[in-house]
């Protein structure tokens, strides 16, 4: 099961298992009626490290799951948020069990920005779902990130296990 998955036996692109751990951090997440409970993992490719871990609202405020890798990232490479393009490895990847948002209905910066702000040292972003229509319509992520050369990779077989925990928070409609 997911939880009891250990990131220090995941190997090189076992997608799979990079995204069962995405999730596993998906669930500490506090349910919230709305967004998503989200997990999402950074790893470096050239020595398979993990290098930061995130899920929704683990970080004061309202806080996303990529939002939070990048400014724990930030904070380790001791450099504002909007500079972490300089200072990060050459190539890395981003896991996320749902998509990045596009656009946010509280007019935060959307984690798809945040990504294109780091520019070309993330390579792959790998996603376990696409974005329900419930809050936003229409995630225009994908296209935004491969329109920058960024490879987008829906990691297939989570779909269910995802969802539910994304909207656990969520008033269930019978
Ligand atoms: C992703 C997250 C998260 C969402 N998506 N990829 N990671 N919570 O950690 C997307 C959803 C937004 C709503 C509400 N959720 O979160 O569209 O209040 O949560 O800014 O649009 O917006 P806010
Ligand atoms: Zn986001």
């Amino acid at each position: 099961m997911a939880e009891n998955t250990e990131p220090s036996n995941l190997e090189a692109g076992d997608h799979q298992s990079y995204m069962e751990f995405a999730l596993s951090l998906a669930t500490i997440s506090p349910p919230k009626p709305t967004n998503y409970r989200v997990g999402a993992v950074v790893v470096d490719t050239a020595t398979n490290e993990i290098l930061a871990t995130g899920y929704t609202l683990e970080l004061p405020g309202n806080t996303h799951a990529e939002q939070c890798c990048f400014e724990k990232l930030a904070k380790k490479y001791s450099v504002p948020s909007d500079r972490l393009g300089e200072v990060l490895p050459d190539s890395v990847i981003l896991y996320t069990t749902v998509e990045p948002c596009s656009q946010r209905l509280s007019g935060n910066l959307p984690c798809v920005d945040r990504i294109l702000a780091i520019g070309n040292k993330i390579k792959t972003v790998f996603a376990g779902v696409y974005e329900p229509e419930k809050f936003v319509s229409a995630n225009s992520s994908k296209r935004k990130l491969e329109a920058a050369g960024i490879e987008f990779v829906h990691v297939a077989g989570l779909e269910k296990e995802i969802l539910d925990v994304a909207t656990a928070g969520h008033e269930k409609s019978i």
